[in-house]
Formats: structure tokens, sequence, C-alpha cells
């Protein structure tokens, strides 16, 4: 029986040269780019490099690409550099800050190409707003007037839409449908009162396929004017999940360059996933199960316990992890070729650190 691991270009030899280096960052960058057997093209981009991913059940079984030695080597290495702390150029999903045009909340966001860094080894052309994948994030409460004015540095039209939220038709950001799209040079403004409170998005919505997947994305959240009408919680964490530009990433960066998640014993978490993808990602975290009490910014009438929710293209799903016991619990997408293969984990992995 014939394996796909006999055709790919990556040799234990080549590893072996890789993992001399010892451990560290250069040293993942060169793991990564040595598991990098396939080449993935975003959507009108350039070719970037991607872990590849183990499906095969029979791969292990019959001619091992590495021995057990080398790749318990390159796992370990990868915790390890997880662990320490891997230095990326960008961080996506940061606060936007607003300015106040009477009482009307004002946001900037400007579109280009720009150089995106998901993991060492893994450098990709983003097309981003203001600069890095996903975007800065909009935070407002409910009630609020806000204006988002977007400039248009991209060679090709764009127009933003705001998934989820409710707004008066002229400003859902179709182009030809409810707007003329925003050609290069051009800039178009959105204005309306934020009403339905919940975990929202912003994306394009022209040539979405390319746009949105080259990283025009980014988390739009209208808090609740009654925070009692959510479950209490200490800390408020989002989870961007995505498969186009760059492979598989939580916040625009793959393993072992995600971010880690810090709660103290005891502390109650909330997390936002959203799924800006075009695949499935069941999140999963370890140890400490999670309560699902929104979907798509709306509360559930009844909040259900759960260890992995299907986060599918589109949605939002709000959860409380209560941190009732400590230690590092891994945290990952359950497709299991989206997270860990024989040269150890990447991608959808990080981790929820419970400190005593
Ligand atoms: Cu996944």
């Amino acid at each position: 029986m014939s394996t796909t691991s006999s055709k790919r270009p990556f040799t234990r030899r080549g590893f072996i040269k890789g993992a001399s280096l010892g451990v560290g960052v250069p040293v993942v960058g060169g793991l990564l780019a040595a598991c990098s057997t396939q080449s993935v093209t975003p959507a009108g981009g350039a070719a970037v490099a991607q872990p590849h991913s183990d499906t095969e059940p029979h791969a292990t079984a019959a001619a091992a690409v590495a021995s057990y030695e080398d790749m318990d080597r390159m796992h370990e290495e990868g915790v390890k550099a997880f662990v320490a702390g891997v230095e990326t150029k960008g961080k996506g999903n940061q606060p936007l800050a607003f300015t106040l045009d009477g009482d009307v909340k004002v946001f900037e966001l400007t579109a280009s190409e720009v150089d995106w860094q998901v993991a060492p080894g893994i450098d990709v052309k983003a097309w981003a707003y203001n600069g890095t994948m996903p975007g800065p994030e909009i935070r407002i409460t409910e009630g609020d007037k806000v204006r988002v004015v977007v400039k248009n540095e991209l060679p090709e039209s764009t127009a933003v839409h705001f998934h989820g939220v409710m707004l008066p038709n002229s400003m859902d950001g179709v182009p030809f449908v409810t707007q003329p799209p925003i050609k290069p040079g051009e800039s178009f403004t959105y204005e309306f009162t934020a009403r339905n409170p919940g975990s929202h998005m912003y994306h394009s919505h022209h040539n979405s396929t390319k746009q949105v997947g080259k990283g025009l994305l980014g988390a739009f959240i209208i808090e609740q004017k009654d925070r009692a009408k959510d479950p209490a919680y200490d800390l408020d964490f989002t989870l961007i999940l995505n498969d186009q530009n760059g492979g598989f990433t939580f916040n625009g960066k793959g393993f072992p360059a995600t971010e880690k998640f810090v709660a103290k014993l005891g502390q109650k978490v909330r997390f936002r996933y959203m799924n800006e993808g075009m695949m499935y990602h069941p999140m999963h975290l370890h140890g400490l199960p999670q309560l699902v009490f929104a979907r798509d910014g709306w509360n559930l009438p009844q909040p259900y316990m759960a260890d992995t929710i299907n986060v599918g293209p589109g949605e939002r799903w709000d959860v409380i992890v209560e941190c009732t016991d400590p230690g590092v619990w891994a945290f990952h997408c359950h497709v299991l070729s989206h997270a860990e293969g024989e040269h150890g984990m990447f991608g959808m992995v990080t981790a929820l650190i419970v400190q005593e």
C-alpha cells in the first residue's frame, strides 16, 4: 500500500538538520518550513507555506516519515516554543480607538495590502484593515451612535458589511444591493445606532472569497447596556477562527505563535468564538467545561454545558469557562487535521493557563 507520505518532499535528513539547531524561535520557523509539504494559495494571493495534515490513518502504520524519537522531539519543540512565547510581527484584534463627534463614536478603517506573519516561517500578503489580520476590534455599547469611515487603499473595489448587526438597509454594505462599491482611493461612511448587543463581526462583502479570505475581517462587539443580562465573568477573550490566508489560525496566528489565555484559579472567562473561515471548527477545551450562553449575539433561553462547540462559518458562540482547576489546559479545534500532525501541533491550537 502506498502512502502519500512517500511522495512528500520532506526528508528525515532535512528535519534533523533543522532540529539540530536547538530549541527556539528560528528553529520553530525552520520546523514549520520543513513541515511545509503543500502550498496553499489564498484566492488571488501568493502561495504560502502551510503545515500539512496527516489525515490518512495508514500513513503512520506504513513507512514513517520520521522515527518516533524525531517525532517526539518535533512535538516537544513546538510545545516548548509556545510556552516560552514566540515572537511574531503584528498583532490583530486590538481595540480600535474612536473619536467623538458630538455623541457619535467615530471609527476609521483603512483597507490595504500588508505583510502578515502567521507564525515563524509562515509569512503572507494579507489584505487588512488598519494593517492587521484580523483587523482591529470595534467595541461599543448597545444604544451607541456609531460612524465607521472606510478608506480603500486596495487595487480593487470593496465594501464593509457589519455581520449580525441590525442597521438601516442603506448601511448593510453590499455593493449594487445597498450601496455602490468603494472604488480604489475612495471612502465610504457607515452610520447607525447599535441596537442588538452581542458578538458580531465586520468584513468585506465584495469579491468576498478573495477579500475576506485575504484578511478583510474583524470583531464588532456591542456590549449589553444592562450587563446583568449576560452571565457574570472576569475576563473577556475573542477567538476569531480562520482557515484561509496562512492556514488554520486563531486571531491571525498559528501554533506555536497563537496567544495564550491566562486566568487565575476561580475566575470566570468569557470566550467569544467567531468563524470567519470557510470550514467548521469544533472548539474543544480540555478539563474545563464550557457554559454556552449565546449564539450569533443572541442570549439563549436556556444556556447549556458542552466541551466541544462547533462553530460554523459566519457563526458566533459565546461561552463562560469557570477556572476550577489549575494547569495548562490544551485548547484547540477538534478537526485534528487543523491542529496536529506527525510534526507536532500547528494551526488552531492554544492553551488556557489557569494559575493558582
Ligand atoms: Cu478547525
